[in-house]
């Protein structure tokens, strides 16, 4: 399977921040979502839920064809909630109906990242609708009941090596889970709409203990309220891991520097851009003081 980016000399990176602003004024402006976290981690999770379909031995699934628009990919298990986020992006595709479903999905998790005063994250345009016997099983997403064996083995079908595979789980600095959702309950930290490296610093610092939640599954729970999936944990029982998750802790900028990478890296799997092909960095709001 081959997917070549198409790029569309009409359009310039004017049209682009046109519709991350647009997004971003919309974070801003429906504040009060998921008690007053907002979209952004949602958001963000699309993004990544939209990508991480993909493997790298027959190059399917990924960001490319923004077929998460299908009953099939929207309704796995692994999506639940979701569907908020598309909610979200309704209008604004609307708006914009000469984007195509990937290309948004991805630029809405660059913008939400980038709003919560995370990494600037190079995005490039080109992904294009495909038709829904492109759809992905379900099943390809990540399930959280499992140690650093399954999680290696689970990110280097991504193509993702350990370092990568530390930098992108850093994302749940942001947002929490939901009972309703997913089984599990409760945020990784205090600052669920920043993007910070607090995820480490609690994964390091915290007094863990591993419970049953109300819906019977078990998760790490600290006295003050947050929590870490065993996926998570993981990264702290593993040496090679915990080396990575130590410097993170210690060394904000460098854990930036590595998921702003690992995160382009993660939207653009599976896909063959032609020499020249455009790459943007979008401004935020504040730096255009709006
Ligand atoms: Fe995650 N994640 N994730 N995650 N994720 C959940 C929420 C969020 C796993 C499981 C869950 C990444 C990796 C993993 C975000 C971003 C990223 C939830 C809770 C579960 C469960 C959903 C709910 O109840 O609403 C597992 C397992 C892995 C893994 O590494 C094996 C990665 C790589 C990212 C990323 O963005 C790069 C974000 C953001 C959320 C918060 C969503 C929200 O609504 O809030």
């Amino acid at each position: 399977i081959v997917h070549i980016a198409a790029i569309n000399k009409d359009r310039t990176i004017d049209d682009y921040q046109r519709i991350y602003n647009k997004i971003a004024e919309k974070i801003r402006e429906d504040d009060e979502y998921d008690g007053y976290i907002g979209y952004g981690p949602v958001l963000v999770r699309l993004g990544w839920h939209s990508s991480g379909t993909y493997n790298k031995e027959n190059n399917s699934g990924g960001s490319y064809g923004g077929t998460y628009r299908f009953k099939l990919e929207n309704s796995d298990p692994s999506n639940n909630g979701l569907q908020n986020a598309a909610q979200f992006l309704d209008p604004i595709y609307k708006e914009f109906n000469w984007i195509s479903h990937g290309d948004l999905y991805t630029l809405g998790a660059v913008c939400a990242i980038q709003e919560a005063q995370g990494p600037k994250i190079k995005w490039r345009p080109g992904r294009v609708d495909l038709p829904e016997s492109a759809t992905p099983e379900n099943g390809r997403l990540p399930d959280a009941v499992n140690g650093a064996d399954y999680v290696r083995k689970f990110y280097a079908r991504l193509r993702m090596n350990d370092r990568e595979a530390v930098a992108l789980t850093g994302a749940h600095c942001l947002g929490r889970t939901h009972l309703k959702n997913s089984g599990f309950d409760g945020p990784w930290g205090a600052a669920s709409s920043s993007f910070t490296n607090e995820f480490f610093i609690n994964l390091l610092n915290e007094q863990w203990k591993l419970q049953k939640n109300a819906a019977g599954n078990k998760q790490y729970d600290s006295p003050k309220g947050y929590m870490m999936l065993e996926t998570d944990y993981a990264l702290i029982q593993d040496p090679i891991y915990l080396k990575i998750v130590k410097e993170y802790a210690n060394n904000e900028a460098s854990f930036f520097k590595d998921f702003a990478s690992s995160f382009q890296k993660l939207l653009e799997n599976g896909i063959d851009y032609p020499k020249g092909a455009p790459e943007y960095i979008f401004k935020t709001l504040d730096d255009q003081d709006m």
